[in-house]
């Protein structure tokens, strides 16, 4: 297996826009540890070509989205700047292969978080602010099909982003319990609760900080920002989707693609 030429043929997917068959079909030796290797090196092509990482995510963080995908353990990914659009925005659809939307709480830190053991009140404290926003992920394999190694080499199906324009301080939501419903073109396509992301999102980043910890000892630098993980399964969009999220007592975030 070499791990440079599996990045480049992932790497190329996304780029171009072409499905492709799960690099697991081929190689089904590749270890969890092989497959972040190959998400550095995919994540190293698109450094080199001046797109910029602006924020982690995690994935498959909620049960929802564990049994929507069959895959039981949380991964981690990058988010680039060509990714993010806001609340209101348009997005284009040609841009994606099968793209599905989910609802997310980001996270922004004030402070370093790194260790094994960081709990929910240490990243409470250590959080500026929460932002609702959404995840539009678009895996590059046929039919949305992956084991653990695919995806993560696959950058966790990343592909855009839309933020809600209000920041809110940690303090001011029972952040545990924020209910959430996405709508699509006037009807409510799902309904869930912050709750389902491992228990409480916070806990989603001390799970981030401690993947990283027990990588490479590295961890969260103050101004970080993170995407804790899907509430619910994602929902899959059409072209001409009129999308909106409604996070109680968080307001709105809205996009349409067309
Ligand atoms: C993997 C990415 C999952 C989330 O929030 O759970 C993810 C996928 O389902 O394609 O971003
Ligand atoms: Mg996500």
């Amino acid at each position: 297996m070499n791990i440079k030429e599996i990045a480049k043929h992932v790497y190329n997917a996304e780029d171009s826009h072409y499905p492709i068959d799960r690099i697991t079909a081929e190689s089904n030796d590749i270890t969890i540890d092989q497959a972040y290797d190959i998400q550095e090196e995919v994540i190293r092509l698109k450094e080199n070509k001046g797109q910029r990482i602006t924020a982690y995510k995690m994935g498959l963080t909620s049960r929802g989205k564990m049994e929507q995908m069959g895959v039981n353990d949380p991964i981690h990914g990058k988010v680039f700047d060509y990714m993010e659009k806001y609340d209101g925005e348009t997005l284009t659809f040609d841009g994606y292969l099968h793209p599905k939307v989910e609802a997310e709480l980001v996270f922004i830190l004030k402070d370093d978080i790194k260790g094994e053991d960081i709990t929910i009140d240490e990243v409470m404290e250590r959080t500026e602010s929460v932002i609702p926003a959404l995840e539009i992920i678009d895996s590059r394999y046929k039919n949305f099909k992956f084991t653990l190694p695919d995806v993560i080499a696959d950058n966790t199906s990343a592909k855009g982003v839309v933020y809600g324009r209000e920041k809110f301080r940690p303090a001011e939501h029972d952040l545990e319990n924020v209910s959430v419903s996405i709508h699509s073109n006037g009807e409510e396509k799902i309904k869930g609760n912050s709750s389902a992301v491992v228990g409480h999102p916070a806990e989603s980043v001390a799970t981030l900080a401690k993947m990283l910890y027990e990588r490479n000892g590295s961890g969260l630098k103050k101004g970080d920002v993170i995407f804790t993980g899907g509430m619910t399964e994602a929902i899959h969009l059409n072209k001409g989707d009129e999308v909106v999220t409604k996070f109680e007592g968080m307001g709105e975030v809205k996009f349409s693609i067309s």
